[in-house]
């Protein structure tokens, strides 16, 4: 057994133990990130595109926002379509100034990767059988296998950044444990394609035959997604399939509009809500997907990610360098309080555009209602937008 030590032990190498990693970086916390695959399949993940303005400052707080300031493309508005028609949000108006970055989950993970690898900051990638041990007491540490030698690093603190299906959650006592879910009985198929994007900005699509979406990467690549059944094949979706369910899901004019072209990229996602409280455990901490999932319908589950590392990176600061334990004690309680607020917005907009198996002629007509109403009060507008740009990260 090779044994080593840091101050913080983060397990996983997505987005938050990433951005973690380099938020404590910054405040003179030492960490080490464990991560069960290789860089390569981490970033071969095509996952969120929208960025809120709280998240992007967290990237800039780390010093990793030098490219996405220079390609990321701030969107002022989204369009809403249905009834054959696209509606305007003003976002920028409706919250005094405020807009979202569309820039890929990809491009974040790539530059938080090079700034951590430039820096000489750890990170195990490849690492088997990864395990948490001793967070209930004052000795934690975070066991793993690599290159068949077991290693057994010793910690202040472990950080549990590995997503919905990570071994941090799941080693937590079942009876410690409270779990609220809801899984949507449908998928999203999502294709990334070398085209131009149909629309400047984001396209939200209600239509009777589901819901669709287009999105963007650059203005050179697009990403767009199709509601589908949970059981179809990614394989039985060709490219000309895909393309004409998108056409037909969307007015005249985009459909018109639309430039179609090989997809570099197509694969189904499942739709799920869930949250799991409390997010600390004696030293063991939970963060991002490991904690909670949103549909991606508000963009949201990116987002929330950041917000966890960003107040947990400040409570593990003030641990070290002023000894108070108030930003850890509180901890699980504030991320929760904004993590419901976002559950309760994702669950919303995914009610509102897609189709349900029991949807029927009644409900069509009430989301066609409420979507008017969206579009016409600015009461509710200013709800969607103020929602959609995403709220403070304390508030
Ligand atoms: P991740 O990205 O899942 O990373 C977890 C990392 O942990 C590793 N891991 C382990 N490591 C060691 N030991 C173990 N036992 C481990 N088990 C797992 C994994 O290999 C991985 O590297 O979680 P993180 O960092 O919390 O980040 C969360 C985000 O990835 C996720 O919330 C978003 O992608 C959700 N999402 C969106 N979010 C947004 O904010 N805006 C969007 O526009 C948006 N669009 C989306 C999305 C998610 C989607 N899918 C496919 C679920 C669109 C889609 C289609
Ligand atoms: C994306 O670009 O992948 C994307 C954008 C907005 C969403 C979900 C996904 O709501």
């Amino acid at each position: 057994m090779k044994s080593s030590s840091t101050q913080v032990a983060i397990i996983g190498a997505g987005p938050a133990g990433l951005l973690l990693g380099a938020l404590l970086a910054k405040a003179g916390i030492e960490s080490v990130i464990v991560e069960q695959r290789s860089p390569e399949y981490v970033l071969g993940r095509i996952r969120a595109g929208v960025l809120e303005q709280v998240t992007v400052d967290l990237l800039e707080a780390a010093g990793a926002a030098a490219r996405l300031h220079a390609e990321g493309l701030p969107h002022e508005g989204v369009e809403l379509c249905f009834g054959g028609a696209r509606h305007r949000i003003d976002m920028h108006r409706l919250t005094g100034g405020k807009r979202v970055t569309v820039y890929g989950q990809t491009e974040v993970t790539r530059d938080l990767m090079v700034l951590r690898a430039a820096a000489g900051l750890a990170t195990v990638y490849d690492a088997a059988d990864v395990r948490p041990h001793g967070f209930d007491g004052a000795r934690p540490s975070v066991r793993f296998r690599k290159d068949g030698t077991e290693h057994e690093l010793h910690c202040d603190f472990i950080a549990g950044c590995d997503g919905y299906h990570g071994i941090s959650r799941q080693s937590v006592p079942e009876s410690a444990l409270e779990t609220f879910e809801r899984v949507y009985p449908f998928g999203w198929l999502g294709v990334l394609s070398e085209t131009p994007p149909v629309s400047h900005e984001l396209i939200y699509s209600n239509h009777e035959r589901g819901f669709a979406l287009c999105s963007m990467r650059s203005t050179t690549r697009s990403r767009y997604y199709v509601q589908c059944p949970l059981d179809d094949k990614v394989e039985s979706w060709s490219d000309d399939a895909f393309w004409g369910e998108l056409r037909a899901r969307l007015d005249p004019a985009a459909a018109e509009a639309l430039v179609t072209g090989p997809s570099i990229e197509k694969s189904i996602a499942p739709l799920r809500s869930f949250v799991a409280e409390p997010m600390r455990f004696g030293r063991l901490f939970l963060a991002g997907d490991a904690a909670h999932i949103v549909p991606p319908t508000g963009a949201k589950g990116l987002n929330l990610a950041a917000g966890d590392v960003g107040l947990l990176s400040r409570a593990l600061a003030e641990h070290y360098s002023e000894k108070s334990d108030a930003g850890i004690d509180s901890y699980s309680e504030r991320c929760l309080r904004r993590v419901w607020r976002a559950e309760r917005f994702s669950w919303w907009f995914t009610s509102l555009m897609h189709k349900f198996p029991d949807t029927g002629g009644f409900g069509q007509r009430i989301q066609r209602a409420e979507l008017d109403y969206l579009v016409h009060s600015e009461a509710a507008s200013t709800a969607l937008a103020e929602n959609y740009v995403g709220l403070p990260l304390e508030s």
